[in-house]
């Protein structure tokens, strides 16, 4: 939009004084930023408004983005960037003596989600937006996000994340919009007068789903969806039978808290409170939302794409089903028509501790009507699948089985298309976890490989290598992503490659200062910046990292002119409060960073940095800074990733295992510009079937490992209790489950070619280079226009607009 610096400064201090009654002059950081974030939301809300109203009027097809989870990150400096505004406003602020960096610092970052799959919603929001389609998300408002990490003594303390506590000026509550859900209670049919079968209840607990929309912002294109949370609250009309603040509390613990699992189940019912609160609520508001569209019911999925983020959103299938049924009054055979073309599920793990279970017991008794639903849904499935497919394939594919309600089961049965997030996990979703229903339906599976927003990770959170982009091979990268393989041609250019290489050290620089400031750490920015950021799992492996860093500090004291490059390894993890293990790894980390820290004999050859409390807003500064992009999880275990994305398009190389979306970083950037170690899936596959494999061998026979085990327990790193003896356990006595032994020379061996490349810096930046010019695949706007293409059907719509007028509060 159009704005000049003397209207924003003017606007500007108008909003701060309507606010708070004096001059911006006395104001605080945080009414600062509050004053500028309204501002923007104000310039947002004409936009906002036209794009709603342009889909009802042409009665666009919409998607809804159904997530349990969403990490959105800070919002003023993305809205303000993708409004074309951020020039404006940081030159306006400079004029009134304030630093639009220090207030865009006193945002809250929402840690609604816990990892890659609340990221990824939110990529794939701003993606949505930026192509002109009509995508909204529907999740939950949770009062606390993902605790507040600390480390205390090196181990992980977890303190609530009170994130509403100061105002959220992104959020409009809508109380026109509200929704009321039911649980408990009983249920049964009576036939009425005019012959339908109806659902009456009684004795239900009743609750208010209150709406807060947030808007999303697409680039430079006036288009602005909405991001819907729900948030519970008492029924006005109920109030009065609430006579203590303890009595509401079944109510209001619903959208409490987010529970900090990434890629686990637990079947606590609280949870399946929330999954069914923001489900239903959802649905309601879809299918009134959708009446303003005036077209017939059987007419639904071509207006409404509702899509299941993972099993956590699954019970769409059921509510769907209840409100074509019970309330609109469809027989079932229409309802299940509309419902399967209007639904489909992303899967986005094989862990088989994710896969969610919820006993029968517990489904019936919270939610009677929907269970109804559900057994009819199975009852029909058996009755088509059996005489088809015979027993087998139809009891391994039902959806109630030995007292549980198979979630995964319900989302592929009730959807039209199911996908995996790369490739490999696309196959393996077909050959072995749902290699069944595949057989039944070949025609729903599909691969969709995940993708990150440039404008975010790039644009923003990289102004240097933006500015040289743009200088390079000029700006159409920026709303063409694949325009980014011109900057290939440069890759001998010996003044790029120097300009590109003083952008890395200026970034790590940057970061050295982040990482004294925080962590009291000096470290030299000339060393290599080695980044592992992910949660910390098994799975994921950053104990194969731990016993690798183990190793050169051992070989270093051994010998201290030992050939190792400088290298920083940078970690940014949070375990899940209950993960014993994965806190266990955490503190073994944290008291080895000690140890190498402080010993003179390692000087800058080794550094250990683990951050506290990894979120959006840290992996920004963290990502641009990094030289070497750590994706080492047991092939066939990451279903994608999407950090190995994020550092790749900012020119760090990748060291993985053939595993998620290493395998098509590999395929893009070609084989000589990535790190590749370990077994491979298939090798996976052959080893776990062979039943052969023996830690104890590789720790007794391997030197290497055997003196980096012995470390772990003999006393050599200080501070710890057991958590040394606990990882060696778990590699020698409970063999090793993830391969981590039999993976270590590999990746040492790796690591090594990691040093020896490093030091032919220009080497080192052409295929920094080459990263940067291959990472177009991965950018999420081509995800979503596929997934709009395949599985939605909605395409890119143009917003009519009266022209953007700035609106006050
Ligand atoms: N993932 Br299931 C999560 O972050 N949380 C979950 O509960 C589940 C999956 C991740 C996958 O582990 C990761 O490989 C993937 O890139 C990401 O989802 C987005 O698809």
């Amino acid at each position: 939009m159009e704005l000049t610096t003397k209207d924003f400064i003017k606007d500007y201090k108008n909003q701060f004084q309507s606010m708070y009654a004096y001059s911006y002059e006395e104001g605080s950081t945080e009414q600062l930023y509050n004053a500028l974030g309204l501002l923007v939301k104000n310039y947002i809300s004409t936009p906002w408004k036209e794009t709603r109203e342009t889909y009802i009027k042409n009665s666009v097809k919409q998607v809804f983005y159904f997530s349990m989870e969403f990490l959105p990150g800070r919002q003023l400096k993305s809205n303000a960037y993708n409004l074309g505004l951020l020039d404006t406003v940081k030159e306006g602020l400079t004029e009134l003596g304030l630093s639009f960096d220090e207030l865009s610092e006193a945002e809250v970052d929402p840690a609604l989600g816990n990892g890659g799959l609340g990221r990824l919603a939110s990529c794939f929001m701003d993606s949505l937006a930026s192509l002109s389609m009509a995508g909204n998300g529907n999740g939950i408002r949770y009062q606390y996000g993902l605790f507040r990490q600390k480390f205390v003594d090196g181990y992980q303390v977890e303190l609530p994340e009170n994130w509403l506590r100061y105002r959220n000026v992104w959020e409009t509550s809508n109380d026109k919009s509200t929704c009321m859900v039911r649980f408990g209670g009983n249920v049964w049919l009576e036939r009425n007068k005019q012959g339908y079968l109806e659902a009456k209840y009684e004795n239900t607990l009743n609750v208010l789903a209150v709406p807060y929309d947030t808007p999303m912002v697409g680039y430079r294109n006036d288009k602005v969806n909405n991001l819907r949370l729900w948030s519970a609250e008492i029924p006005v009309e109920e109030e009065n039978n609430y006579h203590t603040i303890e009595e509401t509390e079944p109510i209001k613990e619903i959208t409490q808290v987010l529970y900090p699992d990434d890629s686990n189940y637990e079947g606590r019912l609280l949870r399946l409170k929330q999954e069914y609160f923001m489900v239903s609520a959802g649905v309601q508001s879809i299918i009134r939302h959708f009446r303003k569209y005036n077209v017939p019911r059987k007419n639904i999925p071509d207006k409404v794409a509702i899509h299941i983020n993972d099993t956590h959103p699954a019970l769409v299938v059921p509510e769907l089903m209840r409100i074509l049924i019970d309330e609109e009054r469809l027989s079932w055979e229409q309802a299940w028509e509309i419902t399967f073309k209007t639904c489909s599920y992303t899967n986005h793990t094989i862990l088989r501790e994710a896969l969610e279970k919820w006993p029968i017991d517990m489904m019936k008794e919270l939610l009677p009507r929907i269970y109804m639903i559900i057994e009819e849904i199975n009852r029909r499935f058996v009755e088509n699948t059996l005489p088809l497919y015979g027993e087998r394939i139809t009891w391994q594919t039902a959806i109630l089985q030995n007292g549980v309600v198979n979630m995964a089961h319900m989302a592929v049965i009730g959807s039209h298309s199911v996908n995996g997030v790369a490739q490999l996990h696309t196959d393996i979703l077909m050959n072995d976890v749902l290699k069944d229903f595949f057989e039944l339906y070949p025609e729903r599976f599909n691969n969709k490989t995940n993708g990150i927003t440039q404008r975010r990770w790039v644009h923003l959170a990289n102004p240097g290598l933006t500015q040289l982009l743009d200088d390079k091979i000029g700006e159409d990268w920026k709303k063409n992503p694949s325009e980014l393989k011109v900057f290939k041609g440069q890759e001998k250019d010996k003044q790029t490659l120097k300009q590109l290489a003083a952008i890395k050290l200026e970034n790590k620089k940057r970061l050295a200062d982040h990482i004294e400031k925080v962590k009291g750490i000096k470290v030299n920015p000339n060393a290599i910046f080695d980044v592992q950021i992910k949660r910390l799992h098994a799975y994921k492996r950053q104990h194969l990292n731990l016993l690798h860093i183990l190793h050169r500090y051992l070989e270093i004291k051994q010998n201290p002119s030992v050939d190792y490059a400088p290298r920083v390894f940078i970690f940014g993890a949070k375990a899940a409060p209950s993960y014993l293990y994965a806190k266990q790894i955490i503190k073994v980390i944290n008291s080895l960073a000690e140890l190498v820290n402080n010993d003179p004999d390692v000087g800058d050859k080794l550094k250990v940095v683990f951050f506290e409390n990894y979120g959006v807003s840290l992996a920004e500064k963290i990502i641009p800074a990094a030289d070497v992009s750590e994706q080492i999880s047991l092939a066939s275990m990451e279903a994608s990733g999407t950090s190995n994305m994020k550092l790749m398009a900012n020119g760090a190389l990748t060291l993985a295992t053939l595993d998620g979306a290493n395998i098509e970083i590999r395929d893009f950037v070609g084989g000589d510009n990535i790190f590749v170690f370990g077994l491979t899936s298939p090798e996976v596959y052959e080893l776990k079937a062979a039943q052969t494999y023996n830690a104890r061998d590789l720790y007794e026979n391997n030197s290497n490992i055997h003196r980096a085990l012995n470390a772990l327990k003999d006393g050599t790193i200080p501070n710890l209790q057991d958590e040394g003896h606990a990882i060696f356990e778990s590699l020698v006595h409970f063999n090793d489950e993830y391969f981590v032994l039999k993976d270590f020379d590999s990746y040492v061996q790796a690591q090594e070619d990691i040093d020896s490349l490093y030091k032919d810096q220009n080497e080192w930046t052409r295929k920094s280079l080459l990263n940067i010019a291959s990472s177009a695949p991965f950018s999420a706007d081509y995800t979503i226009k596929k997934y709009a293409d395949d599985i939605w059907k909605v395409k890119s719509c143009a917003v009519e607009h009266e022209g953007v007028q700035p609106l006050d509060e």
